[in-house]
């Protein structure tokens, strides 16, 4: 195995305009060249805007599924080279599906990071679950994201052989499978992620294992390929990405060549507070509170102002979340104003209020600034 690359928390921050998003038409999926398009023609500039694309493009989504807590979005920002999704070592933390943009040459791929998938029984996990799916369903190609590393016991040797492929896990790859064999055209990989906390020599096992998984979920069958892989350290990423560059239909590309994501400002500002909370907040309280952008202005210093509302369900977690003398949001405040400053290049001024919103989950607004399905 090569040498593992760093694994910036942060990694080199994005020129600003990247993350304004300007998305150069609406439609789902990449569209379809005509059959004139397909041999040496070039295609047809779909609108003024995309008169700078070049010719003979090819785009189309790539969605990144996979059980909770797996590296998915890890792997996006990988991918990107740059943070774009929010990480934390806790499960669920992705609540909605991220779209990241990679172009490069005559190819743009439009990255869907997705929540996880695990048995789903509030509305909010039900509808979480549906967005994953229903990004695999439109994808040209699907990386079933694993943690071989749990999977291996944290690494006790005496345990390899009796490594564990938990339940979540071979549902995904199993209902992945069946689309696949009913006719789904998207091609699959099987990314066996954080091999790097897997010992060299015990590697060659888990492959061994993997391909038996694979039998058994009828993955083999769908003609999925096997992927070791570190999204966390590099190992493996260039040659994910490669493969899937070659899978994008040809098509005019769907976003501008420089943008990096459809997210637009205030989620992507409420989802780094979101991040923070994650982190310092201990148990389920992260799974109780949603963020969101009340205002987002670019003043006249150059600087940005953002307030938001951290919305919790009970009085008893306002108290929590607000600490002694507001110490804990302060501490949510004071990290997440840092990585915005590091992300938008400018001068952040943060603002964060706690709020009670009984039922937030309840709330059809929440789920529609997500783009989940509130009826899942
Ligand atoms: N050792 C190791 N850890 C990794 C790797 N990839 C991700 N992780 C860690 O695994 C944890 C979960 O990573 P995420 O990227 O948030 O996982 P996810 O699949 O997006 O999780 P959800 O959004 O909850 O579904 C984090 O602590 C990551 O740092 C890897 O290649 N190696
Ligand atoms: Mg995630």
């Amino acid at each position: 195995m090569t040498a593992f690359l760093p694994a910036p928390a942060l990694l080199s921050p994005p020129r600003r305009s990247r993350y304004f998003y300007t998305p150069l038409s609406c439609a789902k999926t990449a569209p379809q060249p005509s059959q004139s398009s397909q041999t040496s023609q070039p295609s047809p500039v779909a609108s003024p805007s995309l008169a700078d694309t070049p010719i003979n493009t090819f785009c189309g989504f790539a969605a990144l599924v996979g059980p909770s807590n797996s590296g998915k979005s890890t792997l996006l920002n990988r991918l990107l080279g740059q943070k774009l999704a929010i990480v934390t070592p806790k499960v669920q933390t992705t609540r909605c599906r991220i779209a990241g943009l990679a172009t490069s040459d005559a190819t743009q791929v439009v990255y869907l990071d997705t929540p996880g998938i695990f048995p789903a029984s509030s509305r909010l996990a039900r509808a979480m679950v549906k967005s994953a799916w229903k990004s695999a369903a439109s994808a040209d190609a699907i990386a079933i994201v694993l943690d071989v590393a749990v999977m291996f016991h944290e690494g006790r040797r005496q345990d390899i052989r009796k490594l564990v492929v938990p339940k979540d896990t071979e549902t995904v790859m199993a209902r992945v499978a069946e689309k696949r064999i009913k006719g789904h055209q998207a091609e699959i990989k099987l990314c066996a992620n954080k091999i790097d906390a897997v010992p060299e020599e015990e590697r060659p096992f888990v492959e061994e294992r993997m391909h038996a998984v694979m039998e058994k979920t009828g993955l083999e069958e769908a003609g999925a390929q096997l992927h070791m892989m570190s999204a966390r350290y590099g190992n493996g990423v260039d040659e994910f990405a490669t493969w899937v560059k070659e899978r994008m239909p040809m098509g005019p590309w769907l976003y501008p060549e420089d943008d990096l994501t459809d997210m637009p400002s205030r989620l992507l500002a409420a989802e780094v507070s979101r991040e923070k909370a994650f982190m310092v907040l201990k148990q389920e309280l992260p799974y109780e509170i949603a963020i969101e952008t009340t205002s987002y202005k670019d003043l006249a210093d150059g600087s940005i102002r953002i307030t938001q509302d951290v919305l919790v369900a009970r009085k008893s977690q306002k108290m929590i979340v607000t600490g002694r003398g507001g110490a804990v949001i302060k501490e949510i405040s004071m990290r997440a104003r840092h990585e915005l400053a590091e992300v938008l290049g400018s001068t952040v001024h943060l603002i964060l209020t706690v709020k009670v919103r009984g039922k937030w989950k309840e709330d059809r607004r929440q789920y529609e600034q997500w783009g989940l399905d509130f009826n899942a």
